[in-house]
């Protein structure tokens, strides 16, 4: 992708660099994020790389994993660095430790750049590499900002996660350009052995407890193509004898190999209640079904962020059957327009 002069101008000019990754820390914001931390260092920058979130298994485990500070950001001294560079979220909420986007704004920064690739990004950055039709973030990012030939191993293999994080391994949301891209860093020398094994041959045995938990409890609507799966998470932690990284572990298994990959089924829905409502997070097979889920965000008058077939949304209020039926109404509304 091309970026502008000034974006460039931006960066190569910058010495000092602050790079937040954003929730939900997945292997595309970590690995983009420490590989381009890592690439500009060697480039002569002074770089600092923030998480405002803890770093669930196995992402962890990630080269260079240990130049990510793990902290509150909103107490950072932003005006302090000549550019702070926001990774793969598209909301100033998913940056730190805050409720809404009007509690966090990056104050004092100087110059702000959102490098990112998802729908609903509410464009609150000054400068920005956006690209909604990207694969992921460092598709974003090897496309504009950083040489591909010029990575070492490290960085080959933190852009090579990214890429096999956001394509499920290049299962969907890919193109003959991520696998080039794919191809160029398999030739920097990109570890994909690790990767893959620690990514997909990795799952712990209270994972197989929250996913058959999780598809005992799925219920589906043939009519209009989805699975719906409601997380009572009190009740699982007790009855399931897992703690809550244990259940986001076996959901993440749940949701990648199983919501998108059922017959007849176009997409899924996995609810989660919270303070505020219920958190839905989606996924779409991408062969069957015909429209952005995450347009349904908009008919729903929720905030969120995503894309067509795999995103999250917020919806108001705790009356599960109403929240149902409005979902319903936004699934049929969009399968007829298209
Ligand atoms: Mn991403």
């Amino acid at each position: 992708m091309k970026i502008s002069r000034k974006v460039k101008q931006l960066i190569s000019d910058s010495k000092s660099v602050l790079i937040l990754v954003s929730r939900p820390i997945d292997l595309d914001c970590l690995g983009s994020g420490i590989g381009l931390a890592s690439y500009l260092r060697r480039g002569g920058k002074k770089v600092d790389l923030y998480s405002a979130f803890g770093i669930p298994s196995p992402v962890d485990e990630l080269p260079l994993f240990e130049t990510v500070t793990k902290d509150k950001v909103t107490d950072l001294d932003f005006g302090g660095y000549d550019l702070v560079i926001a990774i793969d979220g598209g909301n100033p909420r998913q940056f730190a430790q805050v409720a809404s986007d009007e509690e966090f704004n990056f104050a004092g920064v100087r110059n702000l750049l959102n490098i990112d690739h998802h729908e609903g990004n509410l464009h609150f950055s000054k400068f920005e590499i956006w690209d909604p039709q990207a694969s992921s973030t460092s598709e974003v990012i090897l496309g504009s900002i950083v040489e591909t030939e010029s990575l070492d191993k490290n960085e080959a293999t933190l852009f090579y996660a990214g890429l096999v994080g956001d394509t499920g391994n290049f299962k969907y949301n890919f193109t003959s350009h991520t696998l080039d891209l794919a191809s160029r860093l398999l030739n920097k020398g990109a570890d994909q052995e690790f990767i893959i094994d620690k990514y997909f041959y990795h799952n712990k045995k209270s994972d197989f407890r929250v996913f058959s938990e999780a598809i005992r409890k799925t219920e589906f609507n043939e009519d209009l193509g989805y699975s719906m799966l409601v997380i009572d998470e009190k009740e699982w932690k007790k009855h399931l004898k897992v703690r809550h990284s244990d259940i986001e572990s076996g959901i993440y298994l749940y949701k990648n190999l199983f919501m998108r990959a059922i017959q007849g089924i176009k997409m899924g829905f996995l609810l989660v209640k919270t303070g505020k409502g219920y958190f839905v997070q989606y996924r779409g097979n991408a062969y069957r079904n015909s429209f952005s889920i995450f347009d349904i965000a908009e008919e729903m008058d929720s905030t969120g962020q995503g894309h067509a077939n795999a995103g999250g949304f917020l919806i108001k209020g705790d009356d599960l059957e109403a929240i149902t039926k409005k979902l319903e109404r936004a699934i049929a509304k969009l399968s007829d327009e298209k």
